[in-house]
């Protein structure tokens, strides 16, 4: 037995869905303006995942330019069939519904396979016992009516070759006949000759719930569960542990034991930072119905599962991440780093020699919609420090380095390096709705090598200038930040913060870069 804790994804993994290929569990989450696109995890025992590359890492894949921080990539799911995996989600600002396939899920994957004739979101696929595929997804209703939530859960056949749908669209399941909102995010299933339909509803924030509906013939009807929401913590109130629970996949082990990944959020006082989290749930079966977690019905922080410890794979949650840019000899980052929107080739270089993350200091700005030098992992805690040590090499006035901390493109907060004359400053800056505001402007003593840390406490920040020689004469340059404009409850949208390094100048052309020689966040 091995207890796994919840989530096994903490920070922004919106959005799960996986598959089981003999032993190996896959998990891929949803990643909107961030690239490369949809991480990939790999697990054998459910409770200890490794992330073993990302799927959409082209941009002829993952065509971005110009698409806002919540648009990007939408839900995905990811199946395998006949030695294939497929992977189908929507670029909801770049083409719509797409297919990338592959023989291995570290890479490469194909180039993207629009699905021209396919509308709508939460695309997923199901292979049946006769080997035809099927699309399942969610799209507005067609009975007309604006995107209010008015959604229908329809079914068509998915020639895989051509990656046109054929033949007629089925819609099965509706929301406003049931004054529900939002059915959404479809898995299809099949077990004991039923067809299983598994969908959200209520909307991805506090009334998310998922529901279960059954018919013998997949096109319907579909027959839903008496026990329906069979999950959500809605009833819990708004400031329970876990709170927006839906939008699942299921999966089964070698040994017939069934289970689920779900979303989940986990604010404090009332705010949520991490963003949608993955969560895993035991599920039976009594009468052909599922039952989520027996005996509880809700997910839990920590679940015993059949398994046992695997110690070839890393531990549970990082509880500090490292990043050092010396001896990295394939000159690639690591699996968890992000950008926003397309980097350039040159977005950014590992430098061997200098030993370091080379950023080269651009005019595009962490809010513009553009992709900006920032180099970011999530934010996987409620309490963290990042800190960073760099090189600022100004190649204009107004260029300056440090770190990052971004909800979206109107709420971040910025902790910077720069220089005027012979002078070295530190600002910090916020950004609330829009607007930013500088709330401290430092001179320092020392130019060149600086290192600097943020330090969060739910939704109160710190900014530490590190004197790594000597500890005592680091210095606090603002000790109290109110951030609490970067909790999604203040800023909606579908994405948790990020962390990272990040470079800017206030000039069009500049030729300054920074050199990171280490980040680390713990
Ligand atoms: C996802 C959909 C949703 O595709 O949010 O609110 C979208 N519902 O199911 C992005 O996570």
């Amino acid at each position: 037995m091995i207890t796994c804790k919840n989530p096994i994804l903490s920070g922004f993994y919106p959005d799960p869905s996986i598959c089981r290929v003999g032993e190996w569990f896959y998990l891929v989450t949803s990643t909107f303006a961030y690239f490369p696109g949809i991480p990939v995890f790999r697990s054998r025992n459910l409770a200890q995942w490794e992330q073993i590359g990302n799927i959409l890492t082209r941009e002829s894949q993952l065509p971005l330019q110009g698409c806002e921080h919540n648009e990007g990539i939408y839900a995905p799911t990811l199946r395998w069939h006949k030695g294939t995996f497929y992977l189908i989600t929507t670029n909801i600002s770049g083409g719509g519904n797409l297919i990338v396939t592959a023989k291995n899920p570290q890479g490469p994957w194909s180039e993207s396979h629009f699905l021209e004739n396919a509308r709508g979101i939460d695309p997923s696929l199901f292979f049946d016992e006769d080997g035809t595929c099927y699309y399942i997804g969610q799209r507005e209703n067609s009975r007309g009516g604006r995107y209010n939530g008015d959604c229908e859960i329809w079914i068509q056949k998915l020639d895989l070759q051509t990656f046109r749908l054929e033949g007629e669209a089925h819609p099965v399941l509706y929301g406003f006949q049931r004054n529900a909102i939002w059915p959404e995010g479809p898995h299809l299933y099949k077990r004991n000759g039923y067809y299983y339909i598994f969908h959200a509803e209520g909307g991805t924030e506090e009334h998310h719930s998922e529901m279960v509906a059954r018919s013998k013939n997949i096109f319907g009807p579909y027959e839903y569960a008496g026990t329906n929401p069979i999950l959500t913590h809605r009833h819990l109130g708004k400031n329970a542990e876990i709170t927006c629970v839906g939008h699942c996949d299921l999966t089964e082990d070698e040994q017939g034991n069934w289970f689920m990944v779900v979303l989940g959020c986990r604010p404090v006082d009332g705010k949520t930072f991490l963003g949608r989290e993955t969560f895993l749930a035991k599920v039976e079966w009594e009468d052909d119905w599922p039952v989520v977690n027996p005996g509880v019905g809700m997910l839990e922080k920590e679940i015993c599962l059949p398994g046992e410890k695997d110690n070839s794979m890393p531990g549970e949650l990082n509880e500090v991440r490292n990043y050092s840019f010396k001896n990295m000899t394939d000159k690639k980052l690591p699996p968890d780093f992000m950008m926003l929107r397309n980097p350039q080739p040159n977005a950014y270089t590992i430098d061997e020699q200098e030993e370091c993350l080379k950023l080269p200091a651009k005019a595009v700005a962490i809010g513009d919609n553009g992709s900006p030098s920032y180099v970011a992992v999530r934010q996987k805690h409620h309490r963290f420090q990042a800190e960073t040590e760099f090189l600022l090499k100004a190649g204009e006035k107004g260029d300056r380095a440090g770190i990052a901390y971004l909800q979206n493109s109107q709420n971040y907060l910025l902790a910077e390096y720069g220089e005027v004359g012979a002078d070295g400053y530190i600002y910090v800056t916020v950004c609330i709705n829009g607007t930013e505001k500088i709330l401290a402007e430092k001179k320092t003593e020392k130019r060149g090598m600086q290192t600097l840390r943020l330090s969060v406490d739910q939704s109160l920040a710190q900014v530490w200038l590190i004197r790594p020689e000597t500890e005592e004469k680091s210095q606090c340059i603002i000790k109290e930040v109110d951030i609490s404009h970067m909790c999604t409850e203040a800023s909606g949208g579908f994405t948790g913060c990020t962390v990272g390094m990040y470079v800017h100048s206030e000039q069009k052309q500049s030729t300054g870069c920074a050199q990171f020689c280490r980040f680390t966040v713990k």
